[in-house]
Protein backbone atom coordinates (compact mmCIF):
# COMPACT_ATOMS: atom_id res chain seq x y z
CA UNK A 1 0.00 0.00 0.00
CA UNK A 2 1.33 3.53 -1.41
CA UNK A 3 2.25 6.17 2.14
CA UNK A 4 -0.25 8.39 2.30
CA UNK A 5 0.29 11.92 4.44
CA UNK A 6 -2.95 13.59 4.25
CA UNK A 7 -3.46 17.01 4.47
CA UNK A 8 -5.75 17.84 7.90
CA UNK A 9 -5.74 21.62 8.31
CA UNK A 10 -4.08 24.46 5.92
CA UNK A 11 -4.03 28.11 7.80
CA UNK A 12 -2.39 31.08 6.63
CA UNK A 13 -1.85 34.14 8.20
CA UNK A 14 -0.66 37.89 7.97
CA UNK A 15 3.69 38.02 9.23
CA UNK A 16 5.93 40.63 7.94
CA UNK A 17 8.37 41.11 5.27
CA UNK A 18 11.95 42.45 5.84
CA UNK A 19 10.83 45.64 4.15
CA UNK A 20 7.82 45.91 6.91
CA UNK A 21 5.43 45.15 4.21
CA UNK A 22 2.83 42.12 5.24
CA UNK A 23 3.05 38.82 3.95
CA UNK A 24 1.62 35.56 3.39
CA UNK A 25 2.64 32.60 5.32
CA UNK A 26 1.13 29.31 5.48
CA UNK A 27 0.76 26.44 7.49
CA UNK A 28 0.01 22.70 6.28
CA UNK A 29 -0.71 19.90 8.71
CA UNK A 30 -0.42 16.31 7.61
CA UNK A 31 -1.79 12.81 9.23
CA UNK A 32 -0.27 9.85 8.28
CA UNK A 33 -2.54 7.14 7.34
CA UNK A 34 -0.68 4.35 9.23
CA UNK A 35 -0.11 5.67 12.54
CA UNK A 36 -2.51 8.60 12.50
CA UNK A 37 0.78 10.84 13.68
CA UNK A 38 0.36 14.68 12.60
CA UNK A 39 3.14 17.11 11.51
CA UNK A 40 2.69 20.50 10.59
CA UNK A 41 5.20 23.09 8.86
CA UNK A 42 4.97 26.54 7.24
CA UNK A 43 6.24 28.32 4.24
CA UNK A 44 6.31 32.55 3.86
CA UNK A 45 6.44 34.49 0.80
CA UNK A 46 8.71 36.96 0.15
CA UNK A 47 8.05 40.27 -2.06
CA UNK A 48 9.94 42.18 -4.75
CA UNK A 49 10.56 45.65 -5.68
CA UNK A 50 11.54 45.65 -9.12
CA UNK A 51 9.21 43.03 -10.18
CA UNK A 52 8.49 42.36 -13.57
CA UNK A 53 5.31 43.11 -15.56
CA UNK A 54 4.78 39.63 -16.50
CA UNK A 55 4.94 37.83 -12.89
CA UNK A 56 2.10 36.00 -11.20
CA UNK A 57 -0.05 37.89 -9.33
CA UNK A 58 0.58 39.23 -5.65
CA UNK A 59 -2.73 39.75 -4.38
CA UNK A 60 -2.65 42.64 -1.91
CA UNK A 61 -6.00 44.35 -0.26
CA UNK A 62 -6.00 47.94 -0.93
CA UNK A 63 -7.39 50.29 0.73
CA UNK A 64 -5.46 52.50 3.75
CA UNK A 65 -4.68 49.14 6.48
CA UNK A 66 -0.68 49.02 6.29
CA UNK A 67 -1.33 51.30 3.26
CA UNK A 68 -2.60 49.52 0.67
CA UNK A 69 -0.13 46.47 1.40
CA UNK A 70 -2.14 44.05 3.53
CA UNK A 71 -2.74 40.64 2.57
CA UNK A 72 -5.80 39.53 4.00
CA UNK A 73 -7.66 38.63 1.12
CA UNK A 74 -4.61 36.00 0.16
CA UNK A 75 -5.07 34.86 3.76
CA UNK A 76 -8.52 34.20 3.48
CA UNK A 77 -8.59 32.25 0.26
CA UNK A 78 -5.89 29.63 2.09
CA UNK A 79 -7.98 29.84 5.03
CA UNK A 80 -10.82 29.04 2.96
CA UNK A 81 -11.19 28.03 -0.70
CA UNK A 82 -7.70 26.00 -0.79
CA UNK A 83 -8.00 24.43 3.04
CA UNK A 84 -11.18 23.29 1.46
CA UNK A 85 -9.51 21.92 -1.39
CA UNK A 86 -6.88 20.60 0.22
CA UNK A 87 -7.95 18.58 3.00
CA UNK A 88 -7.83 15.06 2.84
CA UNK A 89 -5.68 15.31 0.06
CA UNK A 90 -2.26 13.21 -0.11
CA UNK A 91 1.04 15.69 0.10
CA UNK A 92 3.42 13.43 -1.62
CA UNK A 93 1.11 14.34 -5.13
CA UNK A 94 2.94 17.75 -4.82
CA UNK A 95 1.92 18.08 -8.37
CA UNK A 96 -1.88 16.85 -7.92
CA UNK A 97 -1.79 19.65 -5.16
CA UNK A 98 0.01 22.27 -7.40
CA UNK A 99 -2.80 21.49 -10.82
CA UNK A 100 -5.60 21.75 -8.35
CA UNK A 101 -4.91 25.08 -6.45
CA UNK A 102 -4.17 26.22 -10.32
CA UNK A 103 -7.76 25.12 -11.32
CA UNK A 104 -9.42 26.52 -8.29
CA UNK A 105 -7.31 29.81 -9.13
CA UNK A 106 -8.26 29.61 -12.99
CA UNK A 107 -6.53 32.27 -14.59
CA UNK A 108 -3.47 32.66 -16.51
CA UNK A 109 -1.51 34.93 -14.14
CA UNK A 110 -3.28 33.66 -10.40
CA UNK A 111 -4.92 36.80 -9.92
CA UNK A 112 -7.85 35.40 -8.48
CA UNK A 113 -6.24 33.47 -5.42
CA UNK A 114 -2.50 35.53 -5.46
CA UNK A 115 0.39 33.88 -6.68
CA UNK A 116 1.41 34.72 -2.54
CA UNK A 117 -1.75 32.34 -1.37
CA UNK A 118 -0.57 29.75 -3.60
CA UNK A 119 3.26 29.54 -2.98
CA UNK A 120 2.75 29.67 0.80
CA UNK A 121 0.53 26.91 0.60
CA UNK A 122 2.63 25.18 -2.08
CA UNK A 123 6.38 25.43 -0.19
CA UNK A 124 4.84 24.36 3.25
CA UNK A 125 3.05 21.51 1.39
CA UNK A 126 6.60 20.21 0.25
CA UNK A 127 8.10 21.08 3.36
CA UNK A 128 5.38 18.85 5.89
CA UNK A 129 5.94 16.04 3.53
CA UNK A 130 9.84 16.17 3.84
CA UNK A 131 9.41 16.33 7.79
CA UNK A 132 6.65 13.64 8.11
CA UNK A 133 9.42 11.54 6.02
CA UNK A 134 12.25 13.20 8.48
CA UNK A 135 14.06 14.05 5.70
CA UNK A 136 15.92 17.52 4.67
CA UNK A 137 13.98 19.19 2.26
CA UNK A 138 16.88 19.47 -0.29
CA UNK A 139 17.19 15.31 -0.33
CA UNK A 140 12.85 15.19 -0.49
CA UNK A 141 13.35 17.48 -3.32
CA UNK A 142 16.53 16.14 -5.19
CA UNK A 143 16.48 12.45 -4.23
CA UNK A 144 19.67 10.19 -5.46
CA UNK A 145 20.56 13.23 -7.08
CA UNK A 146 21.38 15.51 -4.44
CA UNK A 147 25.05 16.01 -4.94
CA UNK A 148 26.23 19.77 -5.28
CA UNK A 149 25.99 23.00 -4.25
CA UNK A 150 25.31 26.35 -5.75
CA UNK A 151 27.65 28.97 -6.13
CA UNK A 152 27.18 32.08 -3.91
CA UNK A 153 26.24 35.37 -6.12
CA UNK A 154 26.67 37.92 -2.84
CA UNK A 155 25.33 41.06 -3.62
CA UNK A 156 27.57 43.54 -1.63
CA UNK A 157 26.82 47.11 -3.17
CA UNK A 158 23.15 47.66 -3.85
CA UNK A 159 21.60 50.61 -6.01
CA UNK A 160 18.42 50.66 -8.41
CA UNK A 161 15.21 50.17 -6.93
CA UNK A 162 16.68 48.66 -3.66
CA UNK A 163 18.71 51.94 -2.76
CA UNK A 164 18.38 55.74 -2.48
CA UNK A 165 21.99 56.10 -3.71
CA UNK A 166 22.64 58.04 -7.29
CA UNK A 167 23.97 54.39 -8.75
CA UNK A 168 21.01 52.95 -11.56
CA UNK A 169 22.37 49.27 -12.05
CA UNK A 170 20.52 47.26 -9.22
CA UNK A 171 23.14 44.95 -8.02
CA UNK A 172 27.01 44.39 -7.45
CA UNK A 173 27.83 40.70 -7.07
CA UNK A 174 30.99 39.05 -6.41
CA UNK A 175 31.34 35.27 -7.26
CA UNK A 176 33.77 33.03 -5.08
CA UNK A 177 34.03 30.38 -7.73
CA UNK A 178 37.50 29.45 -7.26
CA UNK A 179 36.13 28.34 -3.50
CA UNK A 180 36.70 24.55 -2.81
CA UNK A 181 33.21 24.84 -1.19
CA UNK A 182 30.21 26.46 -0.08
CA UNK A 183 31.46 27.14 3.68
CA UNK A 184 35.16 28.21 2.36
CA UNK A 185 33.56 30.62 -0.43
CA UNK A 186 30.95 32.35 2.13
CA UNK A 187 33.83 33.02 4.09
CA UNK A 188 35.88 34.52 1.36
CA UNK A 189 32.76 37.12 0.38
CA UNK A 190 32.43 37.75 3.75
CA UNK A 191 36.27 38.89 4.35
CA UNK A 192 35.53 40.76 1.37
CA UNK A 193 32.54 42.16 2.14
CA UNK A 194 34.24 43.64 5.42
CA UNK A 195 37.24 44.99 3.63
CA UNK A 196 34.83 46.60 1.14
CA UNK A 197 33.21 48.59 4.19
CA UNK A 198 36.91 49.47 5.52
CA UNK A 199 37.30 50.97 2.09
CA UNK A 200 34.30 52.69 2.09
CA UNK A 201 34.62 54.44 5.40
CA UNK A 202 38.53 55.48 4.12
CA UNK A 203 37.10 57.38 1.12
CA UNK A 204 34.50 58.90 3.66
CA UNK A 205 31.56 57.08 1.89
CA UNK A 206 28.29 55.67 3.62
CA UNK A 207 28.64 52.31 4.75
CA UNK A 208 24.51 52.11 5.24
CA UNK A 209 23.02 49.26 3.52
CA UNK A 210 20.65 48.42 1.20
CA UNK A 211 17.14 46.18 0.97
CA UNK A 212 19.74 42.97 0.22
CA UNK A 213 22.20 44.17 2.67
CA UNK A 214 24.66 45.58 0.38
CA UNK A 215 26.21 48.89 0.85
CA UNK A 216 25.02 51.94 -0.74
CA UNK A 217 26.88 54.66 -1.19
CA UNK A 218 26.78 57.71 -3.54
CA UNK A 219 29.58 57.10 -6.23
CA UNK A 220 30.40 59.38 -9.21
CA UNK A 221 29.43 56.05 -11.27
CA UNK A 222 28.79 52.77 -11.70
CA UNK A 223 32.29 51.88 -12.83
CA UNK A 224 33.45 53.41 -9.75
CA UNK A 225 31.19 50.83 -7.94
CA UNK A 226 32.89 47.99 -9.49
CA UNK A 227 36.99 49.48 -9.23
CA UNK A 228 36.19 49.57 -5.24
CA UNK A 229 35.33 45.93 -5.10
CA UNK A 230 37.87 44.58 -7.22
CA UNK A 231 39.98 46.83 -5.05
CA UNK A 232 38.35 45.03 -2.01
CA UNK A 233 38.99 41.83 -3.43
CA UNK A 234 42.75 42.46 -4.06
CA UNK A 235 42.97 43.76 -0.63
CA UNK A 236 41.31 40.96 1.28
CA UNK A 237 44.22 39.06 -0.41
CA UNK A 238 42.27 37.46 -3.18
CA UNK A 239 42.24 37.10 -6.92
CA UNK A 240 40.08 38.21 -9.47
CA UNK A 241 39.14 37.09 -13.33
CA UNK A 242 38.47 33.89 -15.39
CA UNK A 243 39.76 30.56 -13.44
CA UNK A 244 40.88 33.25 -10.32
CA UNK A 245 39.37 32.94 -7.16
CA UNK A 246 36.62 35.58 -7.55
CA UNK A 247 34.34 36.92 -10.80
CA UNK A 248 31.88 39.80 -10.72
CA UNK A 249 28.14 40.25 -11.82
CA UNK A 250 25.48 42.61 -12.19
CA UNK A 251 22.29 43.09 -11.96
CA UNK A 252 21.06 45.60 -14.20
CA UNK A 253 17.18 45.38 -14.07
CA UNK A 254 16.88 47.19 -16.90
CA UNK A 255 13.47 46.92 -17.06
CA UNK A 256 13.11 49.76 -14.60
CA UNK A 257 15.41 51.59 -17.20
CA UNK A 258 12.64 51.94 -19.45
CA UNK A 259 11.02 54.88 -20.82
CA UNK A 260 7.62 55.50 -19.97
CA UNK A 261 5.16 55.65 -22.67
CA UNK A 262 4.32 59.80 -22.02
CA UNK A 263 8.36 60.15 -21.97
CA UNK A 264 8.93 58.15 -24.96
CA UNK A 265 5.90 60.48 -26.76
CA UNK A 266 7.25 63.64 -25.39
CA UNK A 267 10.70 63.59 -26.17
CA UNK A 268 10.12 61.30 -29.54
CA UNK A 269 12.58 58.58 -27.66
CA UNK A 270 12.35 55.49 -27.82
CA UNK A 271 14.55 52.40 -25.41
CA UNK A 272 15.98 53.71 -21.87
CA UNK A 273 16.60 56.17 -19.49
CA UNK A 274 18.69 55.51 -16.79
CA UNK A 275 16.27 56.95 -13.66
CA UNK A 276 18.80 58.33 -11.12
CA UNK A 277 21.30 59.91 -14.04
CA UNK A 278 18.53 60.72 -16.63
CA UNK A 279 20.82 59.89 -19.50
CA UNK A 280 18.77 58.05 -22.43
CA UNK A 281 19.79 55.02 -24.50
CA UNK A 282 18.93 52.98 -27.73
CA UNK A 283 18.98 49.21 -27.35
CA UNK A 284 22.11 49.72 -29.50
CA UNK A 285 23.81 51.84 -27.13
CA UNK A 286 22.76 49.82 -24.35
CA UNK A 287 24.22 46.69 -25.94
CA UNK A 288 27.51 48.68 -26.67
CA UNK A 289 27.56 49.77 -22.73
CA UNK A 290 28.29 46.17 -21.93
CA UNK A 291 30.30 45.01 -24.52
CA UNK A 292 32.72 47.63 -23.02
CA UNK A 293 32.06 46.79 -19.63
CA UNK A 294 32.68 43.24 -20.68
CA UNK A 295 35.39 44.03 -22.59
CA UNK A 296 37.30 46.04 -19.00
CA UNK A 297 36.30 43.95 -16.10
CA UNK A 298 36.38 40.18 -14.90
CA UNK A 299 32.13 40.24 -15.06
CA UNK A 300 30.68 36.01 -15.12
CA UNK A 301 27.59 37.55 -15.64
CA UNK A 302 24.69 40.15 -16.42
CA UNK A 303 20.89 39.68 -15.51
CA UNK A 304 18.41 42.11 -17.42
CA UNK A 305 21.05 44.06 -19.78
CA UNK A 306 17.72 44.84 -21.14
CA UNK A 307 14.30 45.37 -20.62
CA UNK A 308 11.77 42.18 -20.58
CA UNK A 309 9.78 43.46 -23.87
CA UNK A 310 13.38 43.80 -25.76
CA UNK A 311 13.16 40.13 -27.38
CA UNK A 312 15.15 41.58 -30.35
CA UNK A 313 17.66 43.44 -28.35
CA UNK A 314 18.24 40.35 -26.22
CA UNK A 315 18.16 38.07 -29.34
CA UNK A 316 21.09 40.60 -30.67
CA UNK A 317 23.09 41.06 -27.16
CA UNK A 318 23.31 36.94 -27.03
CA UNK A 319 24.58 36.18 -30.26
CA UNK A 320 27.03 39.39 -29.95
CA UNK A 321 28.20 38.14 -26.33
CA UNK A 322 26.66 35.31 -25.11
CA UNK A 323 30.06 32.97 -25.64
CA UNK A 324 31.61 35.45 -23.22
CA UNK A 325 29.13 36.08 -21.07
CA UNK A 326 26.23 34.64 -18.70
CA UNK A 327 23.18 36.29 -19.85
CA UNK A 328 20.67 35.89 -17.16
CA UNK A 329 16.92 36.45 -18.06
CA UNK A 330 14.56 37.69 -14.64
CA UNK A 331 12.15 39.61 -15.80
CA UNK A 332 12.38 38.45 -19.14
CA UNK A 333 11.42 35.02 -18.02
CA UNK A 334 9.83 35.50 -14.90
CA UNK A 335 10.30 31.74 -14.33
CA UNK A 336 7.44 31.19 -16.59
CA UNK A 337 8.17 28.21 -19.07
CA UNK A 338 6.37 29.69 -21.67
CA UNK A 339 8.67 32.96 -21.77
CA UNK A 340 11.36 30.77 -21.38
CA UNK A 341 10.39 28.76 -24.37
CA UNK A 342 10.03 31.73 -26.31
CA UNK A 343 13.62 32.78 -25.22
CA UNK A 344 14.80 29.10 -26.27
CA UNK A 345 13.18 29.43 -30.11
CA UNK A 346 14.89 32.82 -30.26
CA UNK A 347 18.08 32.76 -28.77
CA UNK A 348 17.60 34.91 -25.92
CA UNK A 349 19.90 34.66 -22.99
CA UNK A 350 21.75 31.16 -21.67
CA UNK A 351 20.19 31.53 -18.24
CA UNK A 352 17.63 31.94 -16.02
CA UNK A 353 16.70 33.35 -12.44
CA UNK A 354 14.47 31.32 -10.20
CA UNK A 355 12.18 32.94 -8.43
CA UNK A 356 9.49 30.55 -7.47
CA UNK A 357 7.07 33.92 -6.37
CA UNK A 358 7.02 35.03 -9.58
CA UNK A 359 4.87 31.99 -10.89
CA UNK A 360 3.76 30.67 -7.97
CA UNK A 361 3.82 27.09 -7.37
CA UNK A 362 6.56 24.62 -6.57
CA UNK A 363 5.68 21.89 -9.76
CA UNK A 364 5.52 25.34 -11.81
CA UNK A 365 8.77 26.36 -10.78
CA UNK A 366 10.26 22.35 -11.37
CA UNK A 367 9.04 22.53 -14.68
CA UNK A 368 10.66 25.63 -15.85
CA UNK A 369 13.67 24.54 -14.46
CA UNK A 370 14.40 21.11 -16.36
CA UNK A 371 13.17 23.15 -19.41
CA UNK A 372 15.93 24.99 -18.66
CA UNK A 373 18.56 22.44 -17.97
CA UNK A 374 17.36 20.55 -20.61
CA UNK A 375 18.48 23.40 -22.91
CA UNK A 376 21.12 24.22 -21.46
CA UNK A 377 20.52 27.16 -19.54
CA UNK A 378 22.37 27.95 -16.08
CA UNK A 379 19.48 28.00 -13.19
CA UNK A 380 19.94 30.35 -10.03
CA UNK A 381 18.13 29.97 -7.46
CA UNK A 382 16.79 33.81 -5.93
CA UNK A 383 15.48 35.49 -3.11
CA UNK A 384 13.40 39.00 -3.61
CA UNK A 385 14.44 42.23 -2.08
CA UNK A 386 11.46 41.52 0.45
CA UNK A 387 12.55 38.29 2.36
CA UNK A 388 11.94 36.61 5.52
CA UNK A 389 13.42 34.06 7.95
CA UNK A 390 12.14 31.23 5.65
CA UNK A 391 14.99 29.48 4.35
CA UNK A 392 13.34 27.22 1.63
CA UNK A 393 15.12 28.45 -1.56
CA UNK A 394 18.56 26.95 -0.12
CA UNK A 395 17.50 23.44 0.02
CA UNK A 396 15.56 23.95 -3.23
CA UNK A 397 19.26 25.59 -4.96
CA UNK A 398 20.55 22.39 -3.70
CA UNK A 399 17.71 20.08 -4.29
CA UNK A 400 16.59 21.14 -8.10
CA UNK A 401 20.30 21.49 -9.10
CA UNK A 402 20.44 24.81 -9.29
CA UNK A 403 24.32 25.86 -10.25
CA UNK A 404 24.09 29.40 -9.06
CA UNK A 405 22.22 31.13 -5.93
CA UNK A 406 21.32 34.58 -5.47
CA UNK A 407 20.63 35.63 -1.96
CA UNK A 408 22.16 39.20 -0.99
CA UNK A 409 24.99 40.41 1.34
CA UNK A 410 26.22 38.58 4.32
CA UNK A 411 24.27 41.35 6.67
CA UNK A 412 20.79 41.03 7.50
CA UNK A 413 19.29 37.96 8.93
CA UNK A 414 16.91 37.83 6.60
CA UNK A 415 19.90 37.37 4.01
CA UNK A 416 22.49 35.38 6.21
CA UNK A 417 19.84 32.71 7.41
CA UNK A 418 19.62 31.13 3.61
CA UNK A 419 23.82 31.45 3.83
CA UNK A 420 23.35 29.48 6.68
CA UNK A 421 21.30 26.78 5.85
CA UNK A 422 23.61 26.01 2.66
CA UNK A 423 26.46 25.45 5.42
CA UNK A 424 24.31 23.27 7.04
CA UNK A 425 23.40 21.46 4.10
CA UNK A 426 27.10 21.14 3.37
CA UNK A 427 28.04 19.33 6.32
CA UNK A 428 25.38 17.28 5.73
CA UNK A 429 26.15 16.58 2.02
CA UNK A 430 29.95 15.63 2.81
C1 LIG B 1 16.08 40.87 -8.70
C2 LIG B 1 15.49 40.80 -7.33
C3 LIG B 1 16.27 40.06 -6.30
P1 LIG B 1 13.40 42.14 -6.61
O1 LIG B 1 15.77 41.81 -9.46
O2 LIG B 1 16.77 39.98 -9.11
O3 LIG B 1 17.58 40.49 -6.15
O4 LIG B 1 14.99 42.01 -6.88
O5 LIG B 1 13.06 41.09 -5.63
O6 LIG B 1 13.23 43.54 -6.09
O7 LIG B 1 12.74 41.94 -7.92
MG1 LIG C 1 16.88 40.75 -11.17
Amino acid sequence: MALKLVVTKVKAREILDSRGNPTVEAEVTVETETNGKKTTARAAVPSGASTGQFEAVELRDGGSRYQGNGVTKAVKNVNGKIAKELCGRNVLRQSGIDTRMLQLDGTENKEKLGANALLAVSLATAKVAAKALKMPLYRYLGGVNTDGLPVPMMNILNGGAHSDNNIDIQEFMILPLGAPGIREGIRWCVEVYHTLKKLLKQHGLSTAVGDEGGFAPDLANEEEAIELILEAITKAGYSYGRGKDFMISLDVAASEWKLKKEEKEQNNLSGYMLPKKGIVYSTQEMIGLWENMIEKYPIYSLEDPLDEEDWDGWKEMTKKVGDRVILVGDDLFVTNEKRLRKGIHMGCANAILIKPNQIGTLTETIETIRLAKANGYLTIMSHRSGETEDTTIADLAVGLGAELIKTGAPCRAERTAKYNQLMRIEENLI
